[in-house]
């Protein structure tokens, strides 16, 4: 019999180890629509269309190279709409002699197929993911012995081990980070070119047809829909980010403008975990651009460094630390998600924008995520996983193994502190001088308490108050310890008395958004 070889939807990458190590001519490539990868968590519509119109190029590309294709779409009658029913009926058409597959990037999916095997009584190989530069293994391997695991330190290594920016053993002009550089708060009027959108083609809007009929109820806008689809659009994206925002990347990376959905970003991240752009070809582009001159290198560092660095840290911490990651609470954080992050209905102008976005666009760069949206949760104090759902529900590029780690680790320091050296707690200043938001916020971040004070000033206190047991001893949270301890106690107490009454309005959402209830 011929090897069946499934490619799952963010598989979708022509050199694929798995089809690397076939023949076409006794191989039968699988691919899946189901329901319940579309269910299970209740994603933003345009996340499905994404995923499902680029599996459907994807599996056209592969025909027109000459693999045997056998594609089950979402309305087949006979559709089981879960992975391993699909892989079943397909075994029983085909009668391979093996199954082999790509590890799937998520530790869900990969703990299913390891039952295949038993299930199917046949062989079912999982091989590794090379488009990863670091494997599982040599992750493993540098965390042993390290007391603590810091991004910089590996993302060292990987300058090393791609040679990406090096001059010989050394970093490019002496210095491994030049984020100092980077990181200015917005001038007034700070505008940037909009990324390349890409107007729906037949086979997308047949998906959007599909998904405004099966999914109507899920979360999120399918109208502003211009994902590229193929490789040949992210392509595209990429020459038009290199050109027009890299050059500008590092120098705005952590402002916000209100209605500037995109600023400097790549708008690359659900092309680059489809599979539709190889990484670290995508690197060495951004290095390319630099020793031609034609961006700063804080610029091609700050971006090479997002990559290499953070998105395979983030991935070693990801297997390194799973299931735990999955449950870990380390604050004890127990509130729902309030109904506002599914709305929108709030008169905090900064969050209002940041699930705007989310809603229109499926996208929103990293210090909304970060240090609006995550730091609002962080000083509320929600459950993590209310808000581990939430993210993986709303944004186009967002797969359990990069949103679970950057959600609980990064922005909530649930892992009490294995992924980062301290949370990433701020008060209202932060925004202000990151963003043009509080010019046009109801409240004043210039107050501190009462009804008109900017929420966020408040609950950055009451915050550290209520997680001192476990947050004083951080020596990178010694200032503001010493400052908290210093105020009178009539003015820590109007501090915690403003946080709470705040507390008390916030509206939990109903439950059915992220789950089926
Ligand atoms: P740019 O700002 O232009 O960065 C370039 C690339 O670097 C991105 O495309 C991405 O591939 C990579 N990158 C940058 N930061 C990270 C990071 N922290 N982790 C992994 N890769 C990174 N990224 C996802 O891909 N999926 C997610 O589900 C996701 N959830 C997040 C949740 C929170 C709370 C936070 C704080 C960050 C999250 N990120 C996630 C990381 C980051 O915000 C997005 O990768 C980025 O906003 C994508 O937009 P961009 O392509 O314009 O990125
Ligand atoms: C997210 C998603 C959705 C909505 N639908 C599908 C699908 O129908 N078929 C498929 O192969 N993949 C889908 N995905 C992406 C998968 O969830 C993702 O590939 C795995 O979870 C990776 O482990
Ligand atoms: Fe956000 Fe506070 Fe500024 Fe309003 S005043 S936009 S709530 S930071």
């Amino acid at each position: 019999g011929p090897v069946l070889i499934p490619v799952l939807g963010d598989q979708l990458s022509h050199a694929l180890a798995s089809l690397a190590q076939s023949r076409q001519a006794d191989s039968v490539v699988l691919m899946m629509e189901v329901a319940e990868e579309a269910t299970f968590i209740r994603h933003h519509k345009a996340k499905i269309v994404l995923i499902l119109s680029a599996m459907r190029h994807f599996a056209e590309e592969l025909r027109a190279a000459g693999w045997n294709v056998d594609y089950v779409t979402l309305d087949d009658p006979a559709n089981t709409q879960s992975f391993f029913g699909e892989v079943k009926r397909a075994a029983e058409r085909h009668r391979p002699d093996v199954v082999r597959m790509v590890e799937p990037s998520e530790w869900r999916v990969l703990n299913d197929c390891e039952t295949w095997s038993a299930r199917l009584k046949l062989p079912v190989e999982l091989i590794e993911d090379d488009r990863f530069l670091c494997t599982r293994a040599e992750f493993a391997h540098w965390t042993k012995g390290r007391r603590e695991w810091r991004m910089e330190f590996f993302y060292r290594e990987m300058r090393r081990k791609t040679g990406l920016l090096m001059e010989g053993e050394h970093p490019e002009c002496g210095k491994w980070n030049y984020d100092a550089e980077n990181r200015s708060g917005p001038p007034k009027g700070l505008t940037a070119p909009a990324p390349l959108r890409f107007p729906p083609d037949a086979t997308t809007l047949a998906v959007i047809g599909l998904a405004e009929s099966r999914f109507k109820d899920h979360f999120g806008s399918l109208d502003a829909f211009g994902w590229p689809i193929t490789a040949a659009e992210a392509e595209r994206a990429v020459a038009d980010f290199l050109a027009h925002r890299l050059p500008t990347f590092g120098q705005w990376q952590d402002a916000m403008v209100a209605g500037e959905d995109f600023l400097f970003h790549a708008v690359l991240s659900p092309a680059i975990n489809l599979g539709l752009i190889d990484p670290l070809d995508l690197c060495r582009r951004v290095e390319a651009e630099y020793r031609r001159g034609r961006v700063p290198l804080a610029a091609a560092e700050g971006f090479i460094r997002q990559i290499i660095g953070w998105r395979e840290y983030v991935r070693g911490v990801y297997w390194q630390t799973m299931p735990d990651l999955a449950a870990a609470n380390a604050l004890n954080a127990k509130r729902p998600l309030p109904a506002f992050y599914w709305t929108g209905e709030t008169d905090m102008a900064c969050l209002a924008d940041c699930v705007r976005t989310t809603r229109d666009n499926a996208y929103a760069h990293h210090i909304q995520r970060l240090m609006v949206l995550g730091n609002f949760a962080l000083l509320t104090g929600v459950r993590p996983q209310d808000v581990a759902d939430w993210f993986l529900v709303v944004y186009a590029d967002a797969f359990d193994w990069v949103e679970l780690p950057n959600v609980a680790g990064m922005a909530l320091y649930a892992d009490g502190g294995r992924l980062a050296s301290k949370p990433y707690a701020a008060s209202g200043a932060y925004i202000d001088r990151m963003s043009n938001y509080c010019g046009s916020c109801r409240y004043n971040v210039k107050h501190k308490t009462g009804p008109d004070a900017c929420p966020f000033n408040a609950l950055y206190w009451h915050f550290l108050a209520r997680n001192a047991d476990t947050l004083k001893g951080n020596r990178r949270l010694a200032n503001p310890y010493a400052t908290w301890k210093r105020m009178d106690a009539d003015k820590r107490s109007e501090y915690l008395r403003s946080a709470e009454d705040f507390l008390e309005t916030l509206e939990p959402a109903r439950p059915g958004w992220a789950r089926p209830a």
